[in-house]
């Protein structure tokens, strides 16, 4: 398995010693090294020990370098963002293919022989920091490009909707879904009573619920997502015209999600999955790739469709405004530093480009204020543009001055404009400097939703009805486990109310799995939901690109296994751009059947089966005994069973009887070089949905 290259620990190398009474280990500087020193630059002589009265007296008052020491580690935690608190980051650049001046004048959408640098943030967004990475979740993709006129936040997530169309809902989403306030639980899950309840108050939230209850929550890697950046923006080009977007960001590697079962699973073995598979697939050199998609239309087109182009619980189906590929963003390298990088990233949707502007869309408005503002306490003052992970790497220079934390060293006695003291002074700049598209406002204040905004179900329909069976028994079964969690059961019957809406079908599959047929409550839908026509490309498994690259085969070993085999099955595997992760029962590694020991990647205890893509158990007679009798083998191959996965076997009877294991599509013996090859194309088709056996 290729991994992370990690630096070689000293150890023939080793700084000298210093022998000492107590045992301590004391590393020495060598001469041509400077000494660990204070946060002021002083040397320090030890750092192990602090200042006692006596070597068994008490600590001294006095000792300043323990204090610095410790008060800095006490200061070590910044607050966690209030929502997508649990992220994970990497640097790559943007390409665009053509230049794309007939819409924008967007320098970074022009010239396709610029690399804009970006760095990318992937989160969840109930979760706290320390949350695992397969909660049931929206997860968060926002961009940074670095571009020569300016900084271009995309702050998207994987889902294209959302779940409210205002942003006053805002906190009241949030404080549904989070811990609940008086007990502290459940962390990073939805399926609690009080997300239910503001949800089953809030039929707008329905279209949102349904990709939500999908496979779409759990993705396989942050690799196989898309993105999305929700609202409708506007391009604008050099005369000026507007024309309506939305971005759209599509995985190089195709859609790929996990199912619940392993979710559960991953979060024990793995709760860092998401982060280590980015994390390492960047180190092994697979750098993960998107293309930016646009959905471009004019005011006249946003007439014709049935919903308003500026409430963002609706998706523009791509049937009807399809999505041009205009350029590839690639993911290259990991950070440096996670907290001076990731942690402190601040994206703003306020933060735009000439050739870019918003639309009137009030959830898009509320966020225009909402991150500046969170920036400030999270990252303690106005400065927090010049943190190098958020300074721009073009020239910029405002007269905007002082405040906490400030980093440069703001020079001269001109900090106001227009002035005639400081002729070489920042000035505006009619041509290039940034200009709002012209937008005729009209209409007396007023706080009130649009009547176009009322249509709740009919896209929640559309979704259901689109997606694949397999993907509709899933958002049944999230459903299901869900509100099967509430302890309320008016919420319950509520919500049922609102399935009836979306799909008599799904609505009774629901409540038959609940026990409640027959108990649901009757809700009046604002306007009556219409049946659209049909949009696969809503599809998750649509999307799924027949391939191994990108994934991660697993491949157990029993003691006697025939060495040919497995050398075929590594080198075919490996031919697939995929990885492969040898397992044994010890991570030592096992023996073939000659006896030579072949080191392990992991060790089965460590290793579930839920953590690969597909998988292959080889062994000898001996082994065979011992897995066969081995509860983590049993399960190894149970679980991948269950999980559709493509298996291939070789040289276990008894294990395989054990567990009832037979040919069957996707699991099939690996007995000759033909039938290593027929589990490699199984492995690519990925899941085989035919043998799923929950209901
Ligand atoms: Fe956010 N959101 N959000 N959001 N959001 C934050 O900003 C907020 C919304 C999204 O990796 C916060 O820096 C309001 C939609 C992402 O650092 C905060 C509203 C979408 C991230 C905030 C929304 C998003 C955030 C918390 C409704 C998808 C993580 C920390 C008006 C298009 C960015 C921070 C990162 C983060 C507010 C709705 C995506 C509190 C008020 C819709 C990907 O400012």
């Amino acid at each position: 398995m290729k991994n992370a290259k990690t630096k070689k620990p000293i150890s023939s190398d080793l700084p000298a010693f210093l022998k000492t009474k107590g045992g301590e280990t004391r590393q020495q500087a060598k001469a041509s090294e400077t000494p660990i020193t204070t946060n002021q630059g002083l040397p320090l002589s030890d750092n192990q020990n602090s200042l006692k009265a006596g070597e068994r007296g008490p600590t001294l008052l006095e000792d300043f370098i323990l204090r610095e020491k410790i008060n800095h580690f006490d200061h070590e935690r910044t607050p966690e963002r209030i929502v997508h608190a649990r992220g994970t980051g990497a640097h790559g650049y943007f390409q665009v293919y053509h230049p794309l001046k007939k819409f924008t004048k967007a320098a970074f959408l022009n010239d396709p022989k610029v690399k804009t640098p970006v760095f990318v943030r992937f989160s969840t967004v109930a979760g706290e920091r320390g949350s695992g990475d397969l909660a049931r979740d929206v997860r968060g993709f926002a961009v940074k490009f670095y571009t020569s006129e300016g900084n271009f936040d995309l702050v998207g997530n994987n889902i294209p909707v959302f779940f409210i169309q205002d942003a006053m809902k805002f906190p009241d989403l949030i404080h549904s879904v989070k811990i609940e306030p008086d007990r502290g639980f459940p962390q990073a899950a939805s399926a609690h009573d009080t997300f239910w309840d503001f949800i089953s108050l809030m039929p707008e939230s329905m279209h949102m619920v349904m990709w939500v209850m999908s496979d779409r929550a759990i993705p396989r890697s942050l690799r196989m997502m898309e993105g999305f950046g929700i609202h409708t923006f506007r391009l604008i080009n050099d005369a000026g015209d507007a024309h309506f977007v939305k971005f759209h960001w599509r995985p190089k590697l195709g859609n790929s999600s996990v199912l619940w079962d392993e979710a559960v699973k991953i979060q024990g073995a793995d709760p860092d999955f998401h982060r280590r598979d980015l994390w390492d697939s960047i180190a092994a050199g697979a750098f993960p790739e998107w293309e930016l998609g646009l959905q471009i239309f004019d005011e006249a087109t946003a007439e014709k469709f049935e919903f308003d182009v500026l409430d963002a619980t609706k998706v523009i189906p791509e049937e009807f405004v399809p999505v041009q590929m205009v350029g590839k963003m690639v993911l290259d390298r990991n950070p440096e530093n996670f907290f001076a990088e990731t942690e402190q990233v601040a994206f703003c949707p306020s933060h735009l480009v000439p050739g870019l502007d918003f639309s009137e869309d009030p959830l898009l408005q509320g966020r225009l204020f909402s991150y500046l503002d969170t920036q400030m306490s999270r990252l303690g003052g106005p400065n927090f543009h010049q943190l190098p992970v958020n300074a721009p790497k073009c020239p910029f220079h405002s007269l905007q001055r002082d405040g906490i934390h400030q980093m440069s060293l703001q020079k001269g006695r001109v900090a106001y404009e227009p002035n005639s003291l400081d002729a070489e002074g920042p000035r505006e700049s009619i041509d290039r400097g940034f200009q709002s598209s012209a937008r005729a406002v009209t209409g007396a204040t007023v706080r009130a939703r649009p009547e176009s905004f009322s249509d709740h179900y009919s896209q929640a329909r559309l979704f259901y009805k689109s997606i694949t069976p397999p993907e509709q028994k899933h958002l049944a079964n999230a459903l299901t486990f869900e509100l099967g969690k509430l302890e309320v059961e008016a919420i319950r019957l509520r919500m049922l109310g609102h399935l009836a809406l979306i799909d008599p079908q799904l609505a009774a599959t629901v409540s038959g799995n609940l026990g409640a047929d027959g108990k649901s409550e009757t809700i009046k839908p604002a306007k009556n939901p219409i049946d659209l026509p049909q949009s696969p490309a809503l599809r998750l498994y649509g999307k799924t690109k027949p391939t191994l690259e990108g994934r991660k085969v697993g491949v157990l070993l029993g003691a006697g296994f025939d060495d040919s085999v497995k050398g075929d099955l590594v080198a075919q595997i490996e031919k697939e751009s995929a990885t492969v992760a040898v397992i044994a029962g010890k991570i030592q590694g096992e023996c073939d059947s000659e006896g030579n020991l072949h080191a392990a990647d992991a060790a089965l205890r460590a290793s579930p089966s839920v953590l690969f893509d597909a998988v292959a158990v080889l062994s000898g007679p001996e082994g065979d005994k011992k897995l066969a009798s081995d509860p983590n083998a049993q399960a190894f191959l149970i679980d991948a069973r269950r999980h559709c996965k493509a298996v291939g076997f070789l040289g276990i009877p008894e294990l395989s009887a054990k567990v009832a294991l037979d040919e069957e599509p996707g699991v099939l013996e690996i007995s000759s070089k033909a039938a290593v090859k027929s589990f490699i194309s199984d492995a690519r088709t990925g899941r085989f949905w035919e043998r799923e056996a929950e209901k």
